[in-house]
């Protein structure tokens, strides 16, 4: 028997609208109207108790720009694990571990997690203490808020759940999904501006495609990812 495996993905955010917005289109949507996906907004700002609904607040010990309130926060939070598990609490910040492959694809079988999208410098430390099972980052630049990031995640876990992707998008032989990069893909025309299509992909022989296109992975990885390129190396 097959089960199936559903995911709900709880966000936290001051812009719910860029969240709800993303999940309108392509995979994110198809895996939502299967019902293999939730995605549940939550805005921040509905848990303010202020006139000015204020969210941020000037950090102790003076300095730049404005922090989230843990208050304001642990309420946001409260009202997703009071009707619902909010599984696994994950806040998105530069300062959090770099999202891997393998991170996506244990996310995708966790059943149910929490992002919480950071803004301005920074969220009250002691929220992330008291709440947060773990810190995730998309990469070493700074972005101003940690909704692209969800939406990041929520693409890569997302395409990982059974059911979503068809056979033929399959995420099996994927960039990083084997450890390797992805090899060169080409279409119609047989000819653009002057350039043709490798000969071995015109001549049928499938065993000697399958073979050309993993030379070329390997090839590729060599020359753009080195580093990647030794881990490959030590595991084969
Ligand atoms: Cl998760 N948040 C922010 N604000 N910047 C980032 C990031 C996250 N990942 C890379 N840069």
């Amino acid at each position: 028997v097959t089960v199936m495996q559903r995911l709900t993905i709880h966000v936290l955010t001051l812009f719910p609208d860029i969240i709800d917005h993303y999940a309108k289109y392509g995979i994110v949507r198809r895996s939502v109207e299967r019902e293999l996906v939730q995605i549940h907004t939550v805005n921040i700002r509905d848990f303010t108790e202020d006139r000015h609904r204020t969210v941020d607040d000037t950090p102790y010990g003076g300095g730049a720009g404005m922090i989230m309130r843990a208050d304001v926060l642990a309420r946001s939070l409260e009202s997703v694990s009071k009707s619902n598990d909010a599984g696994k609490v994950i806040l998105l910040t530069p300062q959090g571990r770099t999202l891997t492959q393998t991170l996506a694809n244990e996310l995708s079988i966790s059943g149910t997690f929490t992002l919480i999208c950071g803004r301005y410098r920074g969220i009250d430390e002691r929220f992330c203490e008291r709440y947060v099972d773990d810190e995730l980052s998309i990469g070493d630049y700074v972005l101003s808020g940690g909704e692209p990031a969800a939406m990041v995640v929520i693409d890569a876990v997302t395409r990982l759940v059974p059911g979503v992707m068809n056979d033929f998008e399959s995420g099996l032989d994927d960039s990083f999904q084997n450890d390797l990069l992805d090899c060169p893909w080409y279409t119609r025309p047989v000819e653009f501006e002057g350039m043709t299509v490798p000969d071995v992909l015109m001549g049928g022989d499938h065993k000697k495609i399958e073979c050309w296109r993993h030379e070329q992975s390997i090839l590729r990885t060599k020359q753009r990812r080195p580093d990647m390129m030794k881990k490959y190396s030590t595991d084969k």
